[in-house]
């Protein structure tokens, strides 16, 4: 069975892809999971409209009623924003919800996996799964770190988020060979925040240097993916030392209500953003815009560098 049995392309999407230019694939447990109605949509559409604005074509990756989606139409965004039933879907079960004719929202590891199925080389969010604090007994790792390490899609994140541990983050990110780049930076960004206490394994200053970054790993027959981590604007962020305290509340609660497995990052997302009173949302979109914005400018440099 060929992939257009299941996977339906948006025409702009399809247009740009065919004529070899700019496109960046957005992911949609943000949508789903990851932000309240309304402002899930609208972070989608700003999100979208920047990318478009950049030179790029946007192309939001979901699931609906059992056909994988590269690209919406505004109509079928925003139902996706409103819907209940929506799934988490990741690399287990994506497969699940096209037999089933399930919808859910792409995380970063599904998203990046129908981006590759479709030739979509970067991806924009806002911050990857990663290993979660307490590994060591609730063995809680995402699958985007695996996804990053097989799949040859640049994401582009501002870091990871800083509810996961992060030094053990990047050590998984290491041992499975993936480029962790700072943009302009020499600190991991944490997210929220700008800075860190870690240093960034590595560090490019223009989109040009890591789209050719990417190209020479492939050229070296060096699979899988990059992920660059682009620290959140000062005017948006919130200072790690602040942030510290709400998470550590956040994730007693977890612990408290006995939250498990795929529900604990919506539930450390939704809790943050009372304990914040929606702060942390502000921060979240503008860094997801700010991801972007980059981007489009990376997809556009991968593109002049085909030629
Ligand atoms: N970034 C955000 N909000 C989110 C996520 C990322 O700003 O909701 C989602 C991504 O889809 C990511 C997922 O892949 O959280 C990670 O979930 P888990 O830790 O269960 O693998
Ligand atoms: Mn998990």
């Amino acid at each position: 069975m060929s992939l257009t049995a299941h996977i339906d392309i948006h025409p702009p999407v399809a247009e740009a892809l065919a004529g070899g230019r700019a496109v960046v694939a957005l992911e949609s447990t943000i949508i789903t999971h990851g932000m309240p109605w309304p402002q899930n949509d609208e972070m989608a559409a700003e999100v979208e409209a920047i990318i478009a604005e950049g030179g790029a074509v946007p192309a939001t990756i979901a699931v609906i009623d059992g056909r994988l989606k590269i690209g919406l139409s505004e109509g079928e965004r925003q139902a996706l924003a409103q819907r209940k039933d929506a799934m988490k879907l990741s690399r287990a079960d994506l497969a699940f919800a096209v037999a089933e004719g399930r919808s859910g929202g792409t995380t970063v590891a599904a998203t990046m996996m129908a981006a590759h199925l479709a030739g979509i080389a970067v991806f924009a969010t806002g911050g990857i799964g990663g290993v979660h604090k307490g590994a060591e007994t609730n063995f809680d790792i995402s699958a985007d770190l695996d996804e990053l390490a097989r799949t040859p899609v640049i994401v582009v994140s501002a870091g990871a988020k800083a509810i996961l541990d992060v030094p053990k983050t990047l050590e998984v990110l290491e041992t499975r060979g993936v480029p962790v780049v700072g943009f302009g930076t020499d600190v991991m960004p944490a997210f929220w925040s700008r800075g860190s206490s870690l240093p960034a394994p590595l560090r490019l200053d223009t989109p040009e240097a890591i789209a050719r970054f990417q190209k020479t790993r492939a050229a070296l027959q060096i699979g899988g993916g990059m992920l660059v981590a682009n620290p959140v604007p000062q005017e948006d962020e919130i200072a790690a030392p602040e942030m510290e305290g709400f998470i550590a509340r956040a994730q007693a609660d977890a612990v408290a209500e006995g939250v498990t497995g795929k529900a604990v990052t919506p539930f450390l997302l939704a809790r943050i953003l009372e304990i914040t009173d929606g702060r942390s949302l502000k921060t979240n979109t503008a860094l997801v815009k700010n991801n972007a914005r980059l981007a489009a400018r990376i997809a556009r440099a991968l593109s002049a560098q085909d030629g």
